[in-house]
C-alpha cells in the first residue's frame, strides 16, 4: 500500500531529475519601492510591469551566469512615510543588493538617506527634481533624465513650432519634483526672453482649479506651463478647455503618462511634453523592447521603459564587477558605459545623473506622437 502510494512520487521525482539538469544558481534580490497606491499610482503600475519585463528578460538570455534575479516589489503608497517603511524592510529583512526607486522625488528625499547610510545602491528611475536626490550621497545613482536635462530643450523647441512670448505658469508646491519643475521652467522662460504674465500655485489633494485658471487666463498668455503630478495634470488640462482656453499647454515630467489622455480625453490634444524615451528610436535596443513588451501584452510608457532599464543597468554593474554584492553593483556602476538601452545609449554623469537624449512629444489622436 505503501510503496504505491509513493511510487507516482518517485516517478516523478525521477522525471524532474532527468528533465531539468539545474545548474547551480544563486538567487540575487534586486528591491523595488514604487507608488502602486496614492496620486503616483499611474506611474507605479507601469514602472512594476518594465522591472518585471527586464528581470524575466535578463534570466531567460542566461547573461548573469549562475546568477538569478529576483524582484521584491512593494508598495510606497506614494508617501514619505510608507517609502521609509519599504526602504527599512527591503534593506534589513530582503536584503537586496540594490532598489530601484522611489517612485515620486519627494518619497526619495525621506527614503535615500536610509539606503545611503546602509551602503545600498539605489537606482532612481523616475525622480526628476534636480537637486535632492543623487547629492544625498554616492550610494544613490539615477537613470531618469532630470527637468533639468528635459524641460530647457522642450520649450525650445516648443517655441520654435508655435513662436509663444507670454507664459502663464501652474505648479504644486506641496511636492519636491513640482517645486523643483517649476524653478526650472521659470528659469528657462526667462533665459528664453518668454515673459511671464502671471504664476499659480495648487497642491495635490486640489481638484478644482478654476480660481488659478481664471486668473492666469485673465492675463491671456500664448502658453500655459504645468508642473503637475498626472492627477492634477489631467483636471488642469481638461478644466482650462471648459474655461475656452485653446492655446497649448506644456508639462513638465509628470504629464507623462498615458493616464494624463485616458483622464483629460480631447482635452489632452496638443499637449506637450518633453520625454526621456523615444520611443520610435529605430534603435535596435528599443525595437527589441518594444517587440518583447508587445509579446508580454503590455503597452509600455516612459516610466515602465525607464524602470525596465533600471533593472538593466543593476545587471551589467554586477556584470562589469563580477560581483553581485552592494558594494558590487555600485562599483560596476562606476563602468556602465554606453549600454545599449531603449532610452538610447546610456552611461552615467560624474553626478551618479543618467545620460542620454531626450525628445519632445505632443498629443495627437488621442496619443503621445514624437515630435519631429
Ligand atoms: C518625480 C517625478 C514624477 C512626475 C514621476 C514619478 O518626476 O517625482 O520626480
Amino acid at each position: 500500500m505503501a510503496m504505491s502510494r509513493l511510487a507516482p512520487l518517485a516517478a516523478a521525482a525521477a522525471l524532474l531529475a532527468w528533465a531539468s539538469p539545474a545548474p547551480a544558481q544563486t538567487v540575487v534580490k534586486i528591491g523595488a519601492a514604487l507608488s502602486m497606491t496614492g496620486p503616483a499610482a499611474a506611474y507605479g503600475a507601469q514602472q512594476k510591469a518594465g522591472i518585471q519585463a527586464a528581470v524575466d528578460q535578463i534570466n531567460k538570455s542566461g547573461e548573469l551566469k549562475g546568477v538569478k534575479l529576483e524582484a521584491v516589489i512593494e508598495d510606497d503608497a506614494s508617501t514619505k512615510e510608507q517609502g521609509i517603511a519599504v526602504f527599512q524592510r527591503l534593506i534589513n529583512k530582503d536584503k537586496v543588493v540594490a532598489i530601484i526607486g522611489p517612485t515620486l522625488s519627494n518619497t526619495a528625499t525621506a527614503t535615500d538617506p536610509l539606503a545611503q547610510m546602509a551602503g545600498v545602491p539605489v537606482v532612481a528611475v523616475s525622480n526628476t527634481a534636480p537637486k535632492g536626490i543623487t547629492d544625498i550621497g554616492d550610494w544613490i545613482w539615477r537613470v531618469s533624465l532630470t527637468e533639468g536635462q528635459v524641460i530647457p530643450g522642450a520649450l525650445k523647441a516648443a517655441q520654435a513650432k508655435l513662436g509663444f512670448k507670454t507664459a502663464g505658469v501652474l505648479y504644486g508646491n506641496d511636492d519636491a519634483f513640482t517645486q523643483a519643475g517649476y524653478s526650472v521652467m521659470k528659469s528657462a522662460l526667462e533665459a528664453m526672453g518668454v515673459k511671464t504674465v502671471g504664476t499659480q500655485t495648487f497642491a495635490k489633494p486640489d481638484r478644482d482649479y478654476s480660481a488659478q485658471l481664471t486668473a492666469l487666463l485673465g492675463q491671456k498668455p500664448d502658453i500655459l506651463v504645468v508642473s503637475a503630478l498626472v492627477e492634477n495634470a489631467s483636471g488642469i488640462v481638461a478644466q482650462a478647455r471648459q474655461l475656452g482656453y485653446t492655446g497649448p499647454i506644456l508639462g513638465g515630467n509628470g504629464f507623462n503618462s498615458p493616464a494624463l489622455i485616458a483622464n483629460a480625453g480631447k482635452a489632452a490634444e496638443g499637449v506637450l511634453v518633453g520625454t526621456a524615451w523615444n520611443k520610435v528610436s529605430t534603435e535596435k535596443a528599443n525595437q527589441d523592447y518594444v517587440a518583447l513588451m508587445k509579446a508580454r501584452g503590455h503597452e509600455p510608457d516612459q516610466f515602465c521603459t525607464q524602470a525596465y532599464v533600471g533593472v538593466q543597468v543593476v545587471a551589467d554593474a554586477m556584470r562589469l564587477s563580477g560581483q553581485h554584492t552592494r558594494a558590487g553593483v555600485k562599483a560596476g556602476f562606476l563602468k556602465v558605459k554606453d549600454l545599449p538601452t531603449p532610452l538610447g545609449k546610456f552611461s552615467f554623469l560624474p553626478s551618479r545623473d543618467g545620460d542620454h537624449a531626450p525628445a519632445v512629444q505632443v498629443v495627437k489622436d488621442g496619443k503621445f506622437q514624437i515630435m519631429q
